[in-house]
């Protein structure tokens, strides 16, 4: 993927980032010096910042400085997206995040539990300040991120896993809150509600893209690539769509589900992932990938502003840009 700005290619992004940082920095300052080495530390290692740029792309269209509600909508949502990090972490024993050493191993499981929570509860204050409907749709996106990760959770070791589960399951973990930066974005940016509709319709889309990407990188990349090791959803016994996909095919499903069905020791992990990642699964997600590339530009293209709606739909390309098939 490149670099989301240059995708979007807004004039005023950039800018918006920029000023964008200090104020995630401060919204998470406690006064207690312990507390804020927890709640910076994932800001400090930096991230692409996805969540804000969508909300600050269709709250200003880049084409005006953010006004202090742009800002604090994009503030509220990377909290939220922090807070998930944070406990999802803690879910999967990371030892790596961000390309530095994870909250949960840096700090142990009680702390990073603790200090998510105490950045949802400032997203929330930031929310609460931006209005009702705000507040309102963050804490129902909430709510969604949960029921997804339930329902992977569930799911975990499950070879007969449905690709209905899965998609549900990414839904809510991933699309929901694409969804909603988009549309608190439109919202803090006072568009008609057409607008507003479009653009959450067009997040939830690159939401789907962004983790089908997400799934195929986790089989096809390297460590290097990644930041961390690759296979983490099969040792996990999360079975992505291109593992789904690789267990219905005759030439590869039979020996596949001999192995997976149970934790697997490094090597038979390496095993499986070479074996999804040479089948046409891969191809196969990045095709159904593209579907949801497409429908996220037909969202965009009812957007008004002519360069927002390429600027968003050339982010969506690029998510599948370099990959196989
Ligand atoms: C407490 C908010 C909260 C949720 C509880 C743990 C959980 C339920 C949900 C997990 C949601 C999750 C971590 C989904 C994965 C989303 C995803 C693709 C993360 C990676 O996003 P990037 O690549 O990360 O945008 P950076 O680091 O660049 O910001």
């Amino acid at each position: 993927m490149v670099n989301p700005t240059k995708a979007l290619g807004l004039p005023r992004l950039e800018e918006g980032l920029q000023r964008l940082e200090p104020l995630l920095k401060t919204s998470v300052v406690t006064g207690d010096a312990f507390l804020d080495d927890v709640t910076t530390h994932l800001i400090a290692a930096g991230g692409k910042r996805l969540r804000p740029l969508l909300a600050l792309a269709t709250a200003t269209g880049g084409a005006r400085p953010a006004a202090d509600e742009d800002l604090l909508g994009a503030v509220a949502v990377e909290l939220v997206h922090l807070a998930s990090l944070y406990h999802d972490d803690v879910i999967d024993e990371a030892k790596v995040r961000r390309n530095v050493e994870s909250v949960n191993s840096r700090f142990g499981n009680l702390v990073a539990i603790v200090a998510g929570d105490y950045l949802l509860a400032r997203s929330a204050a930031i929310a609460a300040g931006l209005g009702t409907e705000i507040a309102g749709l963050l804490a129902d996106t909430l709510g969604l991120l949960c029921q997804g990760q339930v329902a992977e959770v569930r799911s975990s070791f499950q070879v007969t896993r449905t690709k209905d589960d899965y998609f549900t399951a990414i839904t809510g973990k991933t699309a929901a809150l694409m969804a909603t930066s988009c549309r608190i974005g439109a919202l803090t940016g006072g568009a008609n509600r057409d607008e507003v509709e479009a653009v959450t319709k067009f997040g939830q889309c690159f939401g789907m893209v962004f983790q089908l990407r997400d799934d195929i990188l986790d089989v096809v990349a390297t460590d290097a690539e990644l930041g961390k090791p690759p296979g983490q959803d099969l040792a996990e016994g999360i079975y992505t769509l291109p593992v789904l996909l690789a267990l219905d095919d005759p030439d590869t499903g039979p020996e596949l589900a001999t192995m997976l069905g149970q934790p697997l020791a490094q090597p038979e992990r390496d095993k499986a992932r070479t074996i999804v990642a040479a089948s046409p699964a891969v191809a196969a997600t990045v095709e159904i990938g593209r579907r949801y590339v497409a429908e996220a530009e037909v969202a965009a293209a009812s957007i008004s502003s002519p360069d927002v709606a390429a600027g968003l739909a050339r982010l969506a390309r690029s998510l599948l840009e370099g990959l196989p098939g």
